[in-house]
């Protein structure tokens, strides 16, 4: 793959989704410095804590160095080459025995910014025939985009500079940081803020309206604000009878969700919820940016999504400056391999796995453990922590421990690595070439850049590429990878952009926009919106037809304090997890000392009002406990907490683990996700 070069070397981060500029100084082929891509429209110089200790990840001594076999329970030491044939033999007697369906692969979030990640591992799947692809897709971000697309026939992503930030369940400060920095500016410009959060966090100290929401019941709050919008007649009248369908049904639908119903649900006071509608209505442009995950981890997540679309569009906030924006469609070409068969989870879930014929190529993860093993026997999994960050770690451990064969190629030893048969070492993406893509941040218009190789693979790790191609060949499917290197993929992914390799290899380093956004309906006058209806769906046919509510409706938690029953009363606290942790990216980043000293414990945020019904004190370590299991944390008493709330962050290992809590069968119906922003627990001093 030839020598890398000296210098400055213009790349990407990829320690989390965002893909910020980097550049990267090489001398004598490591790395000495890393600084923020001034060029980059996301970031413009900077790097955010993790970005900029990325040094101390790549070159971690704890970084996996060769293959490794586990042998009687130890780690026996192996060549690429002997592990490759052997598992390779493994899925081939497994093929023939039981079908292909019999291998799952699992990507995780790297996946989801890696696009050599995913599309390889797609291809394999689709070369071994197995349609059972799972990933952090079916938890996270997939939902809203198919809730919009149901709605609008398109994807329109929230604009970064608007007159009015709503943010619902969304803490840019520590998950967001190119949102953040667009947001200060703002905001010191004007621009206002709305929190909606059951913890005040930072930045709703400088929120012109700060509700406190019950974790859980978005769905009521959004359709009381609905209500407010309509009985106010605050709506605006031409854009919805010009572009909508339905809205004479939406009428007298919500006439039960008033602001007082919605007070009692989501325990907001009626008179904020009014004062919200009116404010975000008025605004010269108003955008809701929901969680990244929050909504669609509650169990009304897609009807969640489907009314902040209804919202946006009843106020005319689509496709103007400072709303949600249909931008151009990104068109890279995909590497992907399709497969006749369905995947798991395609049955109870119809409409994350196909609308219209749009057929999504992953299966629904929560559905894995109920898989094992009559369906599923092997599992290879690249760039995730499966154990860690799936939803019930109880139930995702039994199943990998039932399996005939685990694979993991990763960068360190994961809990989840623990398990496996084979571990395999994986580069950095500093280690290997790729194509980076940035969407929403950047106003909704696609940005590629070259996620360019700084140094070679460190020790025996590979690439995803090298390491499906090796496999690809052992079993005699090299055909599916004809390439030699990856900058041959990226030359592939490229072809229906109009750039190429070298264009963004010698002229773009800094990256470039893929195609114009354009503001306005002009295009939808022409055509109509590519729905069913040719409008924007306020009704929802296809909801109605796969036997869902064509209209957002709300329903409760599974696991609820209102419902007096046994489970509220032995759990009686409302329990969200996953906030994130600006130095962490999901259960990663422990190892760098400079981050883990910025948050060294694993915490539960508790209000000291409800802490103290326990004799919990600040800084006490505590047992939570929940129908699944128990953990151990530390207690941070916070006033800025709802009172009966716990907020416990995912990605902590072993005890502190806090997916040991959270419930697989706790879902959402319509795309199954799990409900890990709305169960119940009981939490207590631990004895020493
Ligand atoms: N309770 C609870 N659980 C949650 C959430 C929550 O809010 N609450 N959030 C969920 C969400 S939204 C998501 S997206 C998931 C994320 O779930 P995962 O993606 O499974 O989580 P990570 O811990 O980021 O795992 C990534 C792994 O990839 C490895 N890795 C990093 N770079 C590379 C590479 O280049 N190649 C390879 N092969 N490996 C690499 C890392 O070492 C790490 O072990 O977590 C979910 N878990
Ligand atoms: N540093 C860091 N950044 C990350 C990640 C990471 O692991 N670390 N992960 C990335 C990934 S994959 C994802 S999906 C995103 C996640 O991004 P988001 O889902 O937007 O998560 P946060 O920004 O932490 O904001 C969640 C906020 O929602 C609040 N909240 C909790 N439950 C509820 C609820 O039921 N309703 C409402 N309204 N609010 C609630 C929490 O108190 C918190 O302030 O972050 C991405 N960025
Ligand atoms: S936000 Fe931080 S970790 Fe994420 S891509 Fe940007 S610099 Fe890297
Ligand atoms: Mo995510």
């Amino acid at each position: 793959m030839g020598q890398t070069e000296s210098g400055w070397i213009t790349t990407d981060c990829t320690l989390c989704y965002h893909s910020c500029g980097m550049e990267v100084f090489v001398e004598e082929g490591r790395i000495k410095k890393v600084r923020g891509l001034k060029d980059h429209p996301l970031n413009r110089g900077r790097l955010c804590p993790k970005g900029a200790r990325v040094i101390e990840m790549v070159y971690h001594p704890d970084r996996l160095k060769y293959p490794l076999k586990k042998v009687n329970g130890q780690w026996q030491r192996m060549t690429w080459d002997d592990t490759l044939s052997e598992i390779s033999d493994h899925l081939q007697r497994l093929k023939k025995e039981y079908g292909p369906e019999v291998l799952s692969i699992f990507s995780g979030s790297i996946g989801v910014e890696n696009l050599e990640m995913m599309e390889l591992a797609q291809r394999f799947k689709g070369a071994f025939g197995t349609p059972n692809f799972i990933s952090v897709e079916g938890i996270c971000y997939r939902m809203r985009i198919r809730a919009r697309q149901m709605t609008f026939g398109k994807y329109p992503v929230e604009e970064t500079n608007t007159k009015l930030y709503v943010l619902w369940g969304h803490n840019p400060e520590q998950s967001d940081f190119p949102l953040f920095l667009s947001l200060k500016e703002n905001l010191a410009k004007g621009s206002k803020l709305v929190v909606i959060d059951p913890k005040k966090i930072p930045l709703a100290q400088k929120a012109d309206l700060y509700l406190p929401i019950r974790p859980g019941t978005d769905g009521a709050l959004a359709l009381a604000l609905i209500h407010v919008i309509i009985k106010e007649n605050l709506y605006d009248r031409e854009f919805v009878e010009k572009w909508t369908y339905g809205f004479d049904k939406l009428v007298p639908h919500i006439e039960p969700y008033t602001p007082e119903w919605a007070e009692k649900i989501t325990w907001v006071n009626a008179e904020e919820i009014r004062k919200l509608a009116r404010m975000y209505a008025e605004a010269e442009s108003a955008s809701i940016f929901q969680g990244t995950n929050t909504q669609d981890q509650t169990a009304n997540g897609t009807q969640n999504s489907r009314a902040f679309a209804i919202l946006q569009t009843m106020t005319g906030n689509i496709n103007n400056p400072g709303g949600w924006v249909i931008g151009p469609r990104l068109a890279i070409t995909g590497l992907g391999l399709p497969t006749e068969k369905k995947p798991i989870g395609a049955e109870n879930y119809a409409l994350f796995y196909d609308f219209w014929g749009r057929k999504s190529p992953y299966g629904q993860v929560v559905c894995f453990p109920d898989h094992v093993p009559d369906v599923i026997k092997a599992l290879i999994v690249t760039g995730g922590n499966p154990v860690l960050s799936m939803p019930d770690s109880h139930a995702f451990k039994e199943a990998l421990q039932k399996l005939d064969l685990l694979v993991v190629h990763d960068l360190f030893m994961t809990e989840t690595a623990e398990l496996a048969h084979y571990v395999l070492p994986a580069c950095t993406h500093l280690e290997k070439n790729g194509l980076a893509y940035s969407y929403n941040v950047c106003h909704g218009i696609p940005y590629l850049m070259l996620r360019k190789k700084a140094i070679e693979p460190l020790y025996e790790s590979r690439s995803e590429f090298q390491f499906w191609k090796g496999l690809a060949n052992h079993m005699g499917l090299g055909e599916f990878f004809p390439w030699e290197t990856d900058e041959e993929i990226v030359e592939l992914e490229l072809r229906s952009t109009g750039l190429s390799y070298n264009t963004l290899k010698e002229e773009k380093a800094a990256g470039a926009y893929y195609g114009e956004k354009r503001y306005g309906m002009e295009e939808y006058d022409r055509k109509g919106f590519p729905t069913p209806s040719k409008k924007i769906e306020i009704y929802s046919e296809t909801f109605a037809q796969a036997g869902f509510d064509p209209l957002p409706t709300y329903r409760e938690p599974d696991q609820s304090p209102l419902r007096d029953s046994e489970l509220s009363q032995q759990y009686p606290l409302v329990l969200t997890t996953g906030a994130r942790i600006l130095y962490y990216t999901h259960s990663q980043h422990r190892n760098i000392k400079g981050l883990k000293e910025r948050h060294p414990d694993p915490i539960a945020e508790i209000h000291p009002k409800t802490a103290g019904q326990y004799g919990i004190q600040d800084g006490n370590w505590i047992l939570v406990e929940s129908n699944r299991g128990q953990i151990k944390v530390k207690a941070r008493l916070t006033e800025a907490l709802r009172e009966g709330v716990v907020s416990i962050p995912h990605g902590w290992p072993g005890e502190a683990n806090v997916n040991l809590l959270t419930d697989v069968h706790c879902r959402e119906p319509i795309m199954g996700y799990p409900q890990m922003k709305s169960q119940l627990c009981a939490i207590r001093k631990a004895e020493d």
